[in-house]
C-alpha cells in the first residue's frame, strides 16, 4: 500500500540574526520562524518553512495567524484523507482564500515527504519541463538593510564584507531619505558590481524625481517602489525611469503577473514561493516569464536552511537568469537549523538528496524551538 500523510507537526523556532535587518517596514533582530513537518505512515518526514514574520509588516500574514489558519482550516483539508500527493494537496488548499505563506509551508512539507518517498529531487520535480537544462549551482546575491545608524560608511563596510565573501550582486534597501546618497556611495566604491535597490513600497509616484536621480548609477532594477496595489502607478513610474522596475509584493498570482506584464508595470519579476502560495505557482510564473523573455530571480525571506534549500532548487530552473536573494546561511544566522549553506565562488550548490535534500539537525531544532504542536489524523 502506498504511504499516506499521517501526522503534522508545527514548530516555532527563534533564530537570532547576526545583525539587525532594517527595511522600510521593520527592524528585525530575531527571526520567528514556523516550520511544518509532514510525517508519512512510513515514518518519513517532509519539511516546509512558513516565511511570514511575527508581525504583518511585509504582507498581511503573521505567524500567529498562520498557525491559526493552518490548524483550523488548511490541515483539516488534507490530513483526514492522508493526502500525500502535492497536486491534490494544492487543489484542496485552494479552497481557502489568501494565506499564501501558510499554504506554501504545508504544501511544501507534503511535497517534500512525497518526493522523499519516491527518491526524487525537488529540482527535478519542479524542472520536469526542462530536463538537462537545470543548473547544479545558482548565482547568489545579498540583500543589505538600512544601517540602524543611517551611516553611509557603515553601509559601505557591510557591502565590502559581502563583496569579499564573493556575492555576485548586491541589493540595498532604500526608503525616502535613504536613497540617492547611499546608492551613489556604493556605486562609486564598486563601479562594476551588479547593484539594485528595494523600497518595499515606501515611495509614491510623486517621488519619481528621487528615483530617477538614481538612473545614472546603472542599477539592474528598482524593486517594488510603490504600494503593492498600484500597478498603474508602477507603469507610469516605469515610463519615467531608465532603471527597470521589478515587482515583488504586487505579484501574488499568475493572473496578477500577467496583468502587471501586460500594463508594463514591471519588466523583471522577483519570484517568492511563499508570496504566490506554492512552489507549483512559482514555476508557472517562471514559465510565463520565460515564454515572454522576462527575466526572473528568486527572492528571499530570511529563510533557514529548510526554506533556502527549496529556493535554491527553484532558482536552478533556466528562467532564473539574475542572481537571487538566496544568500549563504551565514548572511543571517550564526547557527542554522540545517547544515549551513556555504558560498562557493559566489554560488550555492543545489542539494543532491531527494526532496528538498536537507533536514534539520534535531539537537539544534530542539534548542531553538519556542513552541510545537502535533496534529494527528
Ligand atoms: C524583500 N527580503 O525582498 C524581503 C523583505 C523582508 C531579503 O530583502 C523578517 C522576515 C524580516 C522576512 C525583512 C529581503 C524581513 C523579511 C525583509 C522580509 O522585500
Ligand atoms: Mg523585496
Amino acid at each position: 500500500m502506498s504511504p499516506r500523510l499521517e501526522r503534522i507537526r508545527l514548530r516555532r523556532v527563534d533564530m537570532p540574526l547576526v545583525r539587525p535587518f532594517r527595511t522600510s517596514f521593520a527592524t528585525q533582530e530575531v527571526r520567528d520562524i514556523l516550520l511544518v513537518e509532514a510525517i508519512t505512515s512510513d515514518g518519513i518526514s517532509g519539511w516546509g518553512e512558513c516565511v511570514a514574520m511575527s508581525w504583518p509588516g511585509y504582507s498581511y500574514e503573521y505567524v500567529d495567524g498562520c498557525i491559526d489558519v493552518l490548524t483550523e482550516h488548511l490541515i483539516p483539508l488534507v490530513l483526514p484523507d492522508g493526502v500525500l500527493d502535492p497536486v491534490e494537496a494544492h487543489r484542496r488548499l485552494s479552497r481557502v482564500m489568501g494565506h499564501p505563506m501558510a499554504k506554501t509551508a504545508l504544501e511544501t512539507a507534503i511535497l517534500d515527504a512525497c518526493l522523499r518517498t519516491q527518491g526524487v529531487r525537488l529540482v527535478d520535480y519542479l524542472g520536469a519541463a526542462y530536463p538537462g537544462d537545470l543548473r547544479d549551482t545558482v548565482d547568489c546575491g545579498v540583500s543589505v538593510g538600512i544601517p540602524p545608524s543611517e551611516s553611509i560608511s557603515e553601509l559601505l563596510d557591510e557591502v565590502a564584507e559581502y563583496v569579499e565573501a564573493g556575492y555576485r550582486r548586491v541589493k540595498c534597501k532604500i526608503e525616502p531619505g535613504w536613497d540617492v546618497e547611499p546608492i551613489r556611495a556604493v556605486r562609486e566604491s564598486w563601479p562594476d558590481m551588479l547593484l539594485q535597490t528595494d523600497a518595499n513600497q515606501a515611495f509614491t509616484l510623486a517621488d519619481a524625481p528621487v528615483l530617477a536621480a538614481m538612473d545614472p548609477f546603472d542599477l539592474l532594477l528598482v524593486e517594488q517602489p510603490l504600494h503593492e496595489d498600484d500597478l498603474m502607478g508602477h507603469a507610469a513610474l516605469a515610463r519615467k525611469l531608465t532603471t527597470p522596475v521589478c515587482l515583488d509584493e504586487s505579484i501574488t498570482s499568475v493572473a496578477v503577473a500577467e496583468t502587471a506584464l501586460h500594463v508594463e508595470a514591471t519588466s523583471i519579476i522577483n519570484i517568492k514561493p511563499g508570496r504566490v502560495g506554492s512552489y507549483l505557482t512559482a514555476v508557472r510564473i517562471h514559465d510565463l516569464c520565460r515564454d515572454r523573455g522576462i527575466p526572473v530571480w528568486c527572492g528571499g525571506m530570511l529563510e533557514t536552511g529548510i526554506g533556502r534549500a527549496a529556493n535554491v532548487a527553484l532558482a536552478a530552473l533556466p528562467g532564473f537568469t539574475l542572481p537571487g536573494d538566496t544568500s549563504a546561511s551565514s548572511r543571517y544566522y550564526a547557527v542554522d537549523v540545517t547544515p549551513p549553506f556555504v558560498l562557493d565562488d559566489g554560488r550555492l550548490h543545489v542539494p543532491t538528496g531527494p526532496g528538498i535534500g536537507v533536514e534539520p539537525i534535531p539537537e539544534i531544532l530542539h534548542e531553538l524551538s519556542s513552541w510545537s504542536a502535533l496534529i494527528e489524523r
